[in-house]
């Protein structure tokens, strides 16, 4: 009988432990849900949580509002941020993981309506060594700028300024450069509006360290005005393919799709290369 009852306590135990990791897994899954191997950041805007607006690539990076940046009904696709003058969103770019931070490749895209012509960044990051490292830009001068570097000094990999900037319409800005394709490709609205190979063999700096920032420039200077949706940064060139489906469909409903043919959606790029 005794023994029966320690037999009993014992396998109790074993149960719970059991119970217990399974709960520990579940949620350590639920928490790094990652929707992309390849996906740094992702604001569809749907969500402000008081002066946060949050991050939807799975790795946290919610925005910090800086100023005024609110939410709007009149997005691209539901929800959009609208951004007034000298407002952003901090990144805590020296909080950024090193494996997070482009280095071999970048695509930064969004839907941006800009309330002027105007020099405006829609997102910028500075290393730590002073590197000027992205520069996605609605200018004053009546175009766009898509720039990365390597690290200082003087390492431009590219620059193009091209396309058309409008005020006060949705126009879709899509920033793609491979490292190993040594090809950086500006579309917009989905046209290939510019392209330049790569002037250097460098890769681009490997660090926010000075900080990133959505919606305004580390030193202050060129302030978004207007609204943005749909804002994904990721870590390799996309394809044109990729560029048209995400502008079309918007990031959320084009993973979804892919998931939805039973596909995982870690496989997007091998699946749309083919
Ligand atoms: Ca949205």
């Amino acid at each position: 009988m005794k023994r029966n009852l320690i037999r009993t306590h014992y396998l109790m135990c074993l149960f719970l432990i059991g119970a217990l990791c399974l709960l520990t897994a579940e949620m350590q899954d639920a928490s790094a849900q990652i929707l992309d191997p390849d996906l740094v950041l992702y604001f569809d805007y749907e969500d402000f949580d008081g002066n946060t607006v949050l991050e939807k690539s799975g790795r946290g990076y919610d925005g910090e509002i800086n100023g005024d940046v609110t939410q709007s009904n009149d997005g691209k696709f539901g929800k959009a941020a609208h951004f007034a003058a000298n407002s952003f969103l901090d990144l805590d770019g020296p909080n950024v993981k090193a494996e997070d931070i482009p280095t071999e490749g970048m695509s930064l895209l969004a839907w941006i309506n800009v309330e002027s012509v105007s020099d405006m960044a829609l997102f910028n990051a500075r290393a730590t060594d002073g590197t000027w490292l992205v520069h996605p830009e609605a200018r004053g001068d009546g175009n766009y700028r898509w720039l990365n570097r390597g690290p200082n000094p003087g390492r431009t990999i590219f620059d193009i300024r091209a396309g058309e900037n409008k005020a006060n319409q949705w126009q879709h800005y899509a920033g793609t450069f491979s490292y190993a394709d040594g090809l950086a490709v500006l579309y917009i609205n989905g046209e290939k509006v510019g392209e330049e190979k790569s002037r250097l063999d460098t890769l681009i700096a490997d660090n926010w360290g000075q900080g990133a920032r959505v919606g305004f420039n580390i030193d202050d200077k060129r302030p978004f005005t207007g609204l943005m949706d749909d804002f994904n940064l990721w870590k390799r060139g996309l394809s044109e393919e990729e560029v048209l489906d995400i502008m079309n469909n918007g990031l959320g409903a084009t993973l979804t799709a892919v998931e939805a043919q039973g596909k995982l959606a870690t496989t997007w790029g091998k699946l749309k290369a083919n």
